[in-house]
């Protein structure tokens, strides 16, 4: 695991897709890190951050028939990681993703892709206050289809409605699984380890105090 956590962190460094500053969330928090998983955006980027994801799915032993990414940062992930399990696994996995506006002529329908059916696996870049996981596990009740785990890349493990951590609410909530390929506690490890990047963990850690899950 920690292999594969230095591995994406190194890989998200490098693209630009791990920033450090001061960024405003969605949640209106002030964060001197942001994670964009739109920098993935050359096809060697893409390709190693997809057999990351399928590492990470396969070492958690989820079981899926079907691999769902929300539009739009999460439709190139979901061809990634069914690339990925593709490449490292030789298994052949469909995928589908949702048009933010529904279709009324052509093929129709809120998604593109494979059937949304049977359990799904949702494909995400990162969760803080969960509310995009909310959002697809709608889009997955309404087709008649089972929500069966998430993958997400950076778990920020930043409190929710309680005391726990966001990404650990969801997986209570939906009693499935939650996996991601690297959390906060170990981006602080990582930092610590990694030439240069030593100066941003103090006020990480300092948002970590305030805005972290205790558990
Ligand atoms: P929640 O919906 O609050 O879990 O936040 C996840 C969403 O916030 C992501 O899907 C992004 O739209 C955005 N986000 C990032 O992309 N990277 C971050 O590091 C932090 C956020 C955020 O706004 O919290």
């Amino acid at each position: 695991m920690n292999d594969t956590q230095d591995a994406f962190f190194d890989l998200a460094v490098s693209c630009g897709a791990l920033t450090f500053g001061a960024f405003t969330l969605k949640s209106g928090r002030q964060s001197p890190y942001f994670f964009n998983a739109a920098a993935f955006a050359s096809g060697r980027a893409l390709t190693e951050l997809g057999r990351l994801y399928a590492r990470a799915a396969e070492a958690a032993g989820l079981g899926y028939d079907v691999i769902f990414g929300p539009a739009y940062k999460g439709i190139p992930l979901a061809v990634a990681l069914a690339s990925g399990l593709a490449l490292e696994y030789g298994r052949d996995t469909p995928y589908c993703f949702n048009r933010k506006e529904a279709k009324d002529h052509g093929e129709g329908g809120v998604t593109v892709g494979a059937p949304l059916r049977g359990r799904v696996l949702v494909i995400d870049d990162v969760i803080s206050a969960g509310t995009s996981i909310a959002e697809s596990a709608r889009i997955i009740a309404d087709a008649g289809a089972t929500l069966a785990g998430v993958v997400i890349a950076l778990d920020r493990e930043e409190r929710g409605n309680g005391a726990q951590s966001a990404a650990a609410e969801v997986a209570t909530r939906h009693h499935v699984p939650v996996v991601s390929l690297g959390r906060l506690s170990g981006l602080l490890a990582y930092l610590g380890r990694r030439q240069g990047l030593g100066q941003y963990r103090e006020a990480i850690a300092d948002y970590r105090a305030r805005y972290g899950a205790s558990t």
